[in-house]
């Protein structure tokens, strides 16, 4: 029996775990007693969907329509030679690139350097699109970071937590439960904006029950709130701020009581909110997809940052803007460049003195110099037949994107697709060449946590049959194209080095330190630096905070008299993602084995609809059948479906109208109509 010590693959709470390994297998995961001493029945249970017999074994290639097993050789060899076709033919930006939230820091920086530096095009992008883009978006504009400003740790220190559209019992269950949890026991008061009445929003200080999307609203209430009365950080918004009239003149429209006909929430509800987090030794504010995933996300996210800048509560410890990432390894997927518009270290793609720095480090003159596609732009054009050719890691998009009958028939269409992958998912079954890769538990790199901090996964077992690791593949396709030199690593420690060269933030941090030390907080410029769990403490990157002026807009898409209820979608605590993995796992199909659709009893009475019964749902792009679950919790006129479920897929239905900024997919609001079956 051997012991080895790694982080979860699922969430960004990103919690430490003993895995006990006998003969071959791990026979058993534990919590790090040193970690809060805690797994979520998710975590505990990650050996099941990694030890299960579907997982692939052998690449497949298609051949007269079937996807047949193929050797390694001729798999590599047929798709660098497809890839240079395109490219010679239709040129670089005929391809897209999704890298992953959920594979290491090591291996999304190598598959974004193949893109740029092999292929030549910044297509590159992962889930953060479809995720806190929008936070990124709008926080690099106002402060000159995307990341999250505090720490973990912060959370239950905080006076005052103010959590927005984030349910962090189904979604980050460490946090809520050693974290959240700790915070009100120590008597913190806790403030929760949601559509539904989340477990986290049951007794609380504040619970403001907010129509889907009208965000913007109620934040900018709480400023004329808080300016009314005189509550704002005159010094603060002095000595580390700008915008700060014009931002002032603007919300002075937003009254409590105008806010109330718009979101719902009573005018004395918001102004106690406000009062609230404005007087409190030190606020922190969390947020989720309730907030990001809209047409207007990146407003939203202004709306939270002008908050905190009026209030001084940025920059100082126990308080701050805290995006809750999502994945494992999202946080670092940003952080490696696998975005369209930056290189590793957030480093602007059309900054011509950042396209020097990569072409000496990387030994190549070859890079593109403009600003990529988004995965939500990329995907669809392939229906126009601008993109040619696709190349998916860690992602299964046939589930994930917004209006699935699109994004399906976009991926029919494209001539060329790899896809590297665990398992045959709904997108792989697209592909043209599918490629297994090694699972977390036999790899090894780094993943950073949802609050910057970077910690070390490490190998458990050998590749299972003949998988290899992600960083191998890509290397084993860039040597065929004759870029192999670009990619002459010996292992992940190399990698990482490398990523230090690429990025400041990353420069002191080595496999060898965390291994020492535990995990390290970026920017950690040098080895002797020990890291910065707080952001922004004496400056921002931009210099001042920005305030940005935010004015509400509708969603995209109103209901109607034939389209009567908003659905909006979210997580189910049992399940991840798009289910690929946790489908796998006995103890979590038994407990929520398939979608449901959460409706208020006074709609419910009005379709004559109960508890357990098989409900049709319909928006103007597709329809699925559901079974009823009737509570309370959620507010009249909106429905809620989780959206894990390939077998009953929620984005057949949802609005792929996007984020101008950051693209992202409308995906917690659209109109639907129900009927009993
Ligand atoms: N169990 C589980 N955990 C996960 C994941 C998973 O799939 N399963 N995925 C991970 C990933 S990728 C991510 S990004 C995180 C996401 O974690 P969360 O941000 O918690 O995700 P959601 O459940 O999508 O949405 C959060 C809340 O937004 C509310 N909401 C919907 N519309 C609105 C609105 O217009 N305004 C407001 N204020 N609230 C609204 C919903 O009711 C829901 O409670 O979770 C991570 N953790
Ligand atoms: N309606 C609606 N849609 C949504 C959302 C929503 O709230 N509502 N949320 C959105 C959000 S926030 C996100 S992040 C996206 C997530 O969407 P995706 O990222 O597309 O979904 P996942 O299921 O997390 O995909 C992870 C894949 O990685 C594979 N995998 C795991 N480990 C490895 C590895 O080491 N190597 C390789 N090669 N593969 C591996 C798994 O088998 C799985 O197929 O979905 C979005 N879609
Ligand atoms: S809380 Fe997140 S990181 Fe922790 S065990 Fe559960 S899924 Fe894994
Ligand atoms: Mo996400």
């Amino acid at each position: 029996m051997s012991e080895v010590v790694t982080v979860c693959p699922y969430c960004g709470a990103g919690c430490e775990m003993v895995l006990k390994v006998e003969k071959g297998k791990v026979v058993e995961i534990k919590p790090l007693e040193e970690d809060d001493n805690f797994l979520c029945p998710k975590g505990v249970r990650a050996q099941e969907f990694i030890q299960h017999e579907g997982r692939l074994r052998r690449p497949l290639i298609r051949r007269n329509g079937n996807l047949e097993e193929a050797g390694w050789e001729e798999a590599i060899d047929l798709i660098a030679t497809k890839l240079a076709s395109l490219v010679a033919e239709h040129g670089p930006d005929s391809l897209g690139f999704l890298g992953s939230g959920t594979i290491t820091n090591e291996e999304n920086y190598v598959f974004q350097k193949f893109a740029r530096a092999v292929i030549g095009t910044n297509n590159v992008d992962h889930c953060a699109t479809l995720c806190h883009g929008t936070s990124v978006a709008a926080m690099t504009q106002a402060l000159g970071s995307g990341a999250a400003t505090n720490c973990f740790e912060d959370i239950p220190k905080a006076e005052v937590l103010f959590i927005i559209g984030y349910n962090p019992e189904a979604s980050h269950p460490k946090i809520f439960e050693r974290r959240i949890w700790k915070s009100k026991w120590l008597g913190n008061k806790v403030i929760v904006a949601d559509t539904r009445r989340t477990s986290v929003a049951k007794d609380v200080d504040v619970f403001m029950q907010c129509k889907p999307g009208t965000d913007v609203v109620y934040l900018n209430a709480m400023a004329n709130v808080i300016i009314a009365e005189g509550l704002e950080n005159k010094e603060f918004i002095n000595s580390r701020t700008e915008g700060f009239e014009e931002f002032k003149q603007v919300v002075a429209r937003y009254t409590p009581e105008y806010a109330e006909k718009i979101s719902g929430v009573p005018a004395e509800t918001i102004k106690e909110a406000a009062r609230i987090y404005a007087t409190s030794g030190s606020s922190a504010i969390l947020w989720g997809m309730g907030i990001t995933q809209h047409t207007h996300g990146t407003d939203n996210v202004y709306a939270i940052v002008n908050l905190a800048l009026l209030t001084g509560n940025v920059g100082r410890v126990n308080a701050g803007l805290n995006p809750m990432r999502g994945q494992n390894n999202v946080q670092g997927a940003c952080d490696m460049g696998m975005l369209r518009t930056v290189y590793p270290g957030a480093q602007p793609v059309d900054d011509p003195k950042v396209k020097a720095k990569f072409a000496q480090l990387w030994g190549t003159d070859s890079l593109p110099d403009k600003v990529g596609f988004a995965s939500t732009e990329f995907i669809p054009q392939a229906l126009e037949g601008k993109i040619k050719g696709l190349y998916i890691v860690a992602e299964n998009p046939a589930v994930s994107h917004a209006n699935l009958n699109e994004i399906t028939k976009a991926l029919d269409q494209v001539e060329f697709m790899v896809v590297q992958d665990l398992f045959l998912t709904e997108t792989a079954r697209y592909a043209d060449v599918v490629l297994p890769s090694c699972s977390w538990l036999e790899k090894d790199g780094t993943y950073t946590r949802g609050d910057r901090k970077v910690q070390r996964v490490r190998a458990a077992l050998p590749p299972l049959g003949e998988s290899k690791t992600d960083w191998e593949i890509i290397s084993l396709i860039a040597a065929k194209m004759g870029k192999g030199s670009l990619f002459a690593y010996t292992n992940t420690a190399d990698i990482f080095d490398e990523i230090g060269k690429a990025s400041d933030k990353y420069a002191g941090i080595s496999h060898a330190r965390i291994d020492l030390e535990g995990g390290i907080y970026w920017p950690c410029p040098s080895s002797d630096s020990p890291g910065t769990p707080t952001l922004h403490l004496e400056e921002f990157p931009r210099g001042l905070g920005k305030f940005t002026p935010v004015d509400y807009v509708d969603p995209a898409e109103a209901p109607d008299a034939e389209y009567s209820l908003i659905l909006t979608t979210g997580r189910d605590y049992h399940h991840f993602g798009t289910r690929v993995m946790t489908r796998k796992v006995a103890f979590l199909n038994q407990e929520s084995p398939e979608a449901y659709l959460e409706i208020n009893p006074e709609d419910a009475s009005k379709y004559q609809i109960e508890t357990g019964d098989r409900v049709k749902v319909a928006s103007r792009r597709g329809d699925i059948t559901v079974t009823a679950n009737v509570t309370p919790d959620i507010l009249p006129g909106v429905v809620f479906i989780p959206w894990h479920f390939a077998e009953q897929p929620v984005n057949k239905l949802t609005n792929d109208a996007l984020d101008p900024v950051a693209k992202t997919p409308e995906t917690k609001v659209c109109a639907v109509k129900i009927s009993k079956c």
